[in-house]
């Protein structure tokens, strides 16, 4: 019996990353849109407390979290190395980059995403804008650097950090994050812009390579 992985997601959000995945895998799925409403129910929160995409369901299986889920679909489908090369070492340089994208690039969005969230008035909004804006670019100099030796963010094969950095890369599209000087990076956005399970995940979606359609 085939098992279809369902994914709740959100249009151009983090979850994009496990949906590319599962296309990169091949993997049966079906797409369940999570938006406001969904995300404030009881039912919904009974799946994910933290009312956060992505999570899949697999029958009575459930899981939330990106490293979680990135992790859970490449270590059950070893033969496309998406988690390194089977090695210690190699599963470490994966989960190194999906770290650093998870936990500091991803959240450096934070106060563009949800302005609302933060305290004080307009202009302390504005400058905790553009200090994300600032701790952001600096992120993507350092991946810009990394990906000057190799043509993915882990090294010399793709793996399941690659689609969560190209998810923040958009992103840093849509706040009119500069890189048009960082040529490694713009080539790599290029490169996963134009792979065919990238193109079928934004389609999908209905969204465009860019997030400004
Ligand atoms: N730590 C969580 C973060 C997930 C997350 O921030 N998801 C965003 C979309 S990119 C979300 O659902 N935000 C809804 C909200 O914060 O209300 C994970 O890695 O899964």
């Amino acid at each position: 019996m085939t098992v279809t992985v369902k994914l709740y997601y959100w249009p151009g959000y983090c979850s994009l990353a496990t949906h590319i995945v599962l296309n990169w895998l091949d993997v049966p799925f079906e797409l369940e849109k999570a938006g406001l409403t969904v995300r404030k129910s009881a039912a919904f929160f009974a799946i994910n407390p933290s009312r956060t995409v992505p999570v899949i369901q697999n029958g009575d299986e459930v899981l939330s979290q990106n490293t979680a889920i990135l992790n859970y679909l490449a270590d059950s489908h070893p033969e496309a190395q998406l988690n390194g090369d089977g090695s210690p070492w190699g599963r470490a340089i994966v989960n190194r980059w999906l770290g650093y994208v998870n936990s500091d690039v991803h959240k450096a969005f934070s106060p563009l995403h949800h302005p609302e969230r933060l305290l004080g008035g307009d202009d302390a909004k504005t400058q905790a804008s553009a200090q994300a804006k600032a701790s952001i670019r600096g992120h993507f100099e350092i991946v810009d650097a990394a990906l000057a030796n190799h043509s993915w963010i882990a090294g010399a094969r793709r793996s399941i950090a690659d689609p969560y950095l190209f998810v923040l890369l958009r992103w840093g599209q849509l706040f009119e994050i500069e890189t048009s000087d960082l040529a490694h990076l713009t080539g790599y956005f290029d490169r996963m812009a134009s792979d065919p399970a990238v193109i079928k995940s934004l389609a999908e979606e209905k969204i465009g390579r860019r997030l400004v359609n």
